[in-house]
């Protein structure tokens, strides 16, 4: 495609095609949009970041990434659709358009560009990095095990050939590492929201632990009213509460660390589907999923501006 008008949102994409839609979208909103580099993969790929903002100076700011793991097809595919409404909707909707005089929202598409390119040309249910383990045969950490907040405890791996191993040490994968410098020297991000797919979910902290969060009551209620409006599209229903309680045992993940550094509005996501497609899920899903997705996203916005 030559424009964003034309690119076609009800299929999946290859990394480049992700590349140049963002190139594309910035060109032709210089003024609510921009790129920023956070850093580079450890296969040397450009960590982007779209900012949307109409301007200030860190402005308080909500934070949405999808891809961190690659074989989430759906996620990165609706990234580039919550980037494209965005745009579109500034200026014509008024709950956006409020909120983004007053906020920034930064979105990470492809949060893991060497397992994405790797999912499109040699194993398409790749999920970790694509890093060498020095004397295994096996490549790659979960990015999210890799996060600072009850690293190494039950809920992860040690073993570098597992799905779930944790790495040698927190922050190990620069995927992640330039996302904690990121958030640390913006140091005014409000909310925290981390897309996965697949099994219909709205979880907030904890992950590692089953104490509960001391927000624990106004993030449950928030997560209700998010999955209401979801539904209230397709009647696609989730499940909602905390990592631990609603999905399983799970340390050193993103939202987990991200609440620990006073970021009260954590949230992630597991799209579509409940495990009839799974990870391969059908490409004419991913608009309605994007859809529904967007008035929970909304939802979350919305709360993190009034608060
Ligand atoms: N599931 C997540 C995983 O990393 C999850 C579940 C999400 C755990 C957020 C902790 C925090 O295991 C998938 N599908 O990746
Ligand atoms: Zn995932």
């Amino acid at each position: 495609p030559r424009n964003t008008d034309s690119f076609d949102y009800a299929n999946y994409h290859t990394l480049s095609e992700i590349y140049s839609f963002q190139d594309m979208l910035v060109a032709e909103n210089p003024n609510l949009v921009s790129k920023i580099v956070i850093g580079q993969s450890y296969e040397g790929r450009p960590l982007n970041l779209l900012k949307f903002s109409t301007g200030g100076s860190s402005r308080p700011a909500i934070w949405i990434d999808t891809g961190i793991h690659s074989r989430e097809w759906v996620t990165q595919a609706s990234g580039l659709w919550f980037a494209k409404k965005i745009v579109t909707d500034y200026g014509n909707d008024s709950a956006l358009t409020t909120i983004l005089n007053n906020m920034d929202i930064f979105l990470e598409i492809a949060t893991n560009p060497d397992g994405y390119y790797f999912t499109h040309t040699s194993d398409r249910m790749w999920r970790k990095t694509r890093k060498p383990n020095p004397g295994y045969s096996c490549y790659g950490v979960d990015p999210n095990r890799n996060w600072d907040a009850g690293f190494g405890l039950p809920g992860a791996s040690s073993y570098p050939c597992s799905e779930t191993y944790h790495g040698p040490s927190a922050f190990s994968e620069s995927e992640v590492k330039s996302i904690v410098d990121f958030v640390k020297s913006h140091g005014n991000i409000k909310a925290f929201i981390s897309i996965h797919s697949y099994s219909q979910m709205l979880m907030y902290p904890y992950g590692y632990t089953t104490t509960p969060v001391k927000d624990q009551a106004e993030l449950h209620a928030l997560a209700e009213k998010a999955i209401t409006d979801l539904a209230s599209l397709y009647g696609t229903r989730y499940r909602y509460g905390s990592i631990i309680n609603v999905i399983y045992q799970a340390s050193g993940s993103t939202v987990d660390w991200t609440y620990e550094q006073g970021i009260k509005y954590s949230y992630t996501f597991e799209l579509r589907d409940t495990g009839t497609y799974g990870f391969l899920l059908p490409a004419k899903q991913i608009i309605p999923t994007a859809e529904e997705t967007w008035l929970a996203l909304m939802a979350l916005m919305d709360h993190t501006y009034k608060n």
